[in-house]
């Protein structure tokens, strides 16, 4: 079948008139386009991957780069990438793809569900001949997006297979900013963080973070929301999660994003990454037939 026909079709079957449509995305990939009273918004199939939220009366949220591939085998720069079920390098396989092998393969469309005055989009993807290349787990992850005045994002992990799992999960938002450095991030003070720049060395966060250089850290056993000062954009944005025990922060700053063929040189100045996750000593252990459940709801105010 043809990706446009598949495209017409998915639309006839999930479409819901003047509020959700199934269309032709960059690269000709396929998207669900949400506009209702509350929002408007996208998520792609591939990756399972919200690229769009903007809250009605407010600029969009997320940033993605004008420079991003729309392909299968790469990842969308940008919006909130799905990391699963690794989280950056593969430990013991240096070729396996970073953040894991989710966020750059077709998902597929479950449902579009409206609820008053918002749209929730529900895409899945499963294990197969092509994962267990990579990991030999059976397992379905669901991601559910609620567009309406908050993002409501929630990745559901069903442990399908005969063994028990410990995986890795990350949320990976891309939130768009007015000039990071003049960025304030609350709610991190006091909490232990590996320094990824600085050989993963373990230090303590004092007072709000401020970006100053490349950044990218994780921080540990924290369940707290954060809340990203903007002055620029007079924005505030706040990230609450609910089962998730560490915060990632993360701007390449100049070098790293000049050595990225898909970021403009200047984008590392208009972006921070805020990422809802269970990583490193936090990745999470699932029994046969479990079910886990990681939510991120972003929510903005002016400032
Ligand atoms: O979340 C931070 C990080 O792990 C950084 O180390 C950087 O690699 C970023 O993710 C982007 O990774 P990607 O594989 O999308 O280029």
């Amino acid at each position: 079948m043809g990706a446009a026909v598949a495209i017409v079709d998915l639309d006839r079957q999930f479409g819901i008139p003047g509020i959700a449509s199934v269309v032709e995305g960059n690269g000709g990939l396929p998207k669900v386009r949400v506009t209702s009273s509350q929002a408007s918004g996208e998520m792609y199939l591939h990756g399972g991957h919200v690229t769009s939220w903007k809250p009605t009366g407010a600029d969009e949220v997320l940033f993605v780069s004008s420079r991003s591939r729309w392909e299968d085998g790469h990842a969308i720069r940008g919006g909130v990438p799905v990391c699963f079920p690794w989280f950056g390098n593969k430990r013991d396989d240096p070729k396996a793809p970073a953040h894991g092998f989710v966020r750059t393969k077709a998902w597929q469309l479950a449902s579009i569900v409206q609820a008053g005055d918002t749209v929730t989009v529900s895409m899945f993807t499963e294990s197969g001949q092509n994962t267990k290349t990579w990991w030999p787990a059976d397992f379905r992850l669901v991601h559910r997006a609620t567009f309406g005045s908050d993002l409501s994002l929630e990745l559901v992990l069903t442990n399908t297979g005969t063994t028990a799992l410990r995986f890795e999960e990350a949320l990976h938002a891309y939130l768009r900013m007015g000039q990071i450095e003049k960025v304030r991030v609350r709610g991190l003070d006091g909490v232990h963080y590996l320094d990824k720049t600085d050989q993963n060395r373990d230090k303590t966060q004092q007072g709000k973070v401020v970006i100053t250089s490349e950044t990218d850290r994780i921080y540990l056993n924290t369940s707290d929301a954060v809340e990203i000062e903007d002055p620029v954009s007079h924005r505030r944005t706040l990230v609450a999660k609910e089962n998730s025990c560490t915060t990632v922060v993360w701007n390449p700053w100049v070098q790293k994003a000049r050595s990225m063929s898909d970021l403009a040189d200047d984008d590392w100045r208009q972006m921070i990454c805020i990422e809802t996750s269970n990583v490193a000593d936090f990745a999470v252990n699932i029994e046969r037939g479990g079910r886990h459940s990681m939510k991120a709801t972003v929510r903005v105010a002016g400032f």
